[in-house]
This record gives structure tokens, sequence and C-alpha cells, in this order.
């Protein structure tokens, strides 16, 4: 597919955190009556930007207890800002998305689970809530647009998917899928895109601890923006891998393509580990703007999780050219 128009993180990096968001910053704390910035806790209430959240059937499963294994190295960003701040070409590619993502419908909901498994199922979401063992991890989250936050997701490791789906030796890799759903979400009329959004993994990754699946986010059910209500979290991996509003999800042997990989393969590859030494094409990926402290601070390799994840690379990494 050619590209027709380009999406809007095909920027320069001096673009590539709109001081928007900034500004932003500035009116909500001022709106909230707040000086100082640090001081935000995910506790104070948000009348507006979270109220759906607070209807949602799930609601009462939350807070999670949290796994303290995740530990972070810098300070949570803030709900408010976190709210404001959102990728979901479904609803737009602007960044103050968050209103448009209020008309995602999120009851029913039901996720396919289909392909190589011993027996091809559909789910609805509440009874998958109540099947998986729930908990909080504090997140790190790099876009490969040169900024990041942290994130306290509540969900349940992929591995319990995993086990849940019961795939056949025949399975090679995940591949999720969002809903497709123009009447829904304006961004799928725009016809250039390759909807619906498709994102994948090998099962290796899958069945790596870190592979999270994210049903929650600061001791809530997931906000329609946040991509309710099943988004993957993928910390080791830049942000597009992590796919939001979950429909389907396939055990495959063939490797997926995904939704940035169809339209330009060699800017968002398969694989899109983190990695400061490999730029983007268009611009450098060896620092990262934080989400609201504005700090401009070094990209690690892996995003930080090399402990945990350089193992899965280190067969493939010799054959294939595995960043991008
Ligand atoms: N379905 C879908 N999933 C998606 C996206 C999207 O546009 N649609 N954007 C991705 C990108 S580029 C990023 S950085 C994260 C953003 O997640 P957040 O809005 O919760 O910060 O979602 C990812 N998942
Ligand atoms: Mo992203």
């Amino acid at each position: 597919m050619h590209f027709q128009k380009k999406p809007d993180w095909h920027i320069g990096e001096a673009e590539a955190t709109p001081e928007e968001i900034f500004l932003n910053r500035r009116q909500i704390l001022m709106a909230m009556g707040i000086g100082a910035a640090g001081s935000l806790s995910g506790g104070l209430l948000l009348p507006s930007l979270s109220r759906a959240a607070q209807e949602d059937p799930s609601a009462s499963l939350y807070p999670v207890p949290r796994n303290e294994a995740y530990e972070l190295d810098r300070e949570l960003t803030p709900e408010e800002v976190n709210l404001r701040y959102n990728n979901f070409y479904e609803f737009g590619s602007h960044k103050e998305i968050h209103k448009a993502a209020q008309a995602l419908k999120t009851r029913p909901w039901e996720v396919r689970i289909d392909g190589a498994v011993e027996e091809e199922k559909t789910v609805a979401i509440d009874d998958l809530l109540k099947a998986m063992p729930l908990e909080e991890r504090l997140y790190r989250h790099r876009c490969v647009e040169a900024w990041s936050m942290t994130i306290p997701w509540s969900g349940f490791a992929m591995k319990a998917l995993l086990d849940y789906s019961q795939p056949t030796s025949k399975a090679k890799y995940v591949r999720f899928e969002t809903f497709h759903d123009k009447e829904m979400a304006s961004g799928q009329s725009q016809f250039w895109y390759p909807w619906p959004y498709v994102e994948g993994m090998t099962m290796e990754e899958a069945a790596n601890d870190l592979a999270f699946m994210v049903t929650g986010a600061y001791g809530k059910p997931l906000a329609k923006q946040f991509g309710a209500p099943l988004r993957l979290a993928l910390p080791w991996k830049y942000g597009f891998k992590s796919i939001k509003s979950i429909r389907r999800i396939t055990f495959t042997a063939e490797r997926p393509v995904s939704f940035w990989e169809q339209l330009a393969p060699t800017e968002y590859g398969f694989w899109a580990n983190v990695n400061p030494d490999v730029p983007h094409p268009r611009w450098s990926q060896a620092t990262e703007r934080v989400l609201h402290t504005g700090d401009r601070v070094p990209t690690l390799i892996y995003n930080g999780y090399g402990e945990q994840v350089a193992g899965l690379y280190d067969e493939i990494g010799k054959s294939e050219k595995i960043f991008y």
C-alpha cells in the first residue's frame, strides 16, 4: 500500500512532543488550584474525564493488589495528564482525542479467541475478568514519537491468557485485532489506513512475564481513551505494539503484519524493541521527553527491561534486523 497521507507521528523530533501538552498541564494544574508540579497523586478526583470508568460494570473489581516486583525509577505520570494525552487513531490523529474516544461502546464486549487453539471460543469481557488473576503493575511506556510516561496498569499476565486459550503446537505467533466500526469510531472512515488495527508477537514474547493484558489503570477500569476494556502493555517495545480495545486474539503459524508495519515497514517493524542506538529513519531515539515533567532523559535499551527480555532476541538478532 502506498502512503496517501502521513500519520501525525511522522514528524521531526523537534515537534515530537507538542507544546500543547505543557500548556495543558499548566491549565489543568491551575484549574485544580495546584501550583507546583510533582504533588499530584492518582487519588485526586477527575469529575468529567473518568466518569465513564466509574460507571463501568467491572468497577467493583478495582483496585487490585499491586505486584511489587515491578518498580519504577521515576514518579508516576499523573492520571490527569495521561487521560488527556493519547494515541488512538480510530478516534482521530490529534492529541486531544479523549473526548472523541468517549464514543467507544465497551459493553456488550466479546473477545474472540481463535486459530491454533484446542477449542475456539468467544468470551464476554466480564466473564474473562472473573476468570483471570488481576494485579496492578507500575510500567514505563515509551512511544516511538520519543515521549514517555509511567502508568499503574491493572490486568493479568499474558501467560494467564495463554493458559486460558490453550494454543496448540502450531501456534508460533499471537495476533491481536481491535474493533472495526466506523459508525462508532470516525477515524476508521479514513480509508488510507488498513483497519482494523492489528498487532502481534511471538509465542515466546507472549509467554514472557512482562507481557501484560491491561483491563484497568489508576485503580479503576480502563478509561475509554486508554483502550477499554482490554489492551496490551509490552513495556520493552515501542508504544504502538500495545494495541487497544482488543476484540480478537488469534493464534497462528504466520507472522502477523501489524497496522503500522503495513503502512511503513521500514519505520515501524514487527519487533519494535526500544533501542536508543537505532534511530527512526527521521529522528533520533537516543532520548525521550517525560510527559508531565518535560525532562529529556536518555532512552534505555529495551526501555530498561533488558534483564527480563534480552534473552528472547539472542537467536533472532543473528539472522534478522530486529529493531524496526
Ligand atoms: N487500537 C489502537 N491501539 C493503539 C493505538 C491506536 O491508535 N489504536 N496507538 C498506539 C500508540 S502509538 C501508543 S503510544 C499507545 C498509546 O496509549 P495511551 O493513549 O494509553 O497512552 O497506544 C497504542 N495502541
Ligand atoms: Mo506511540
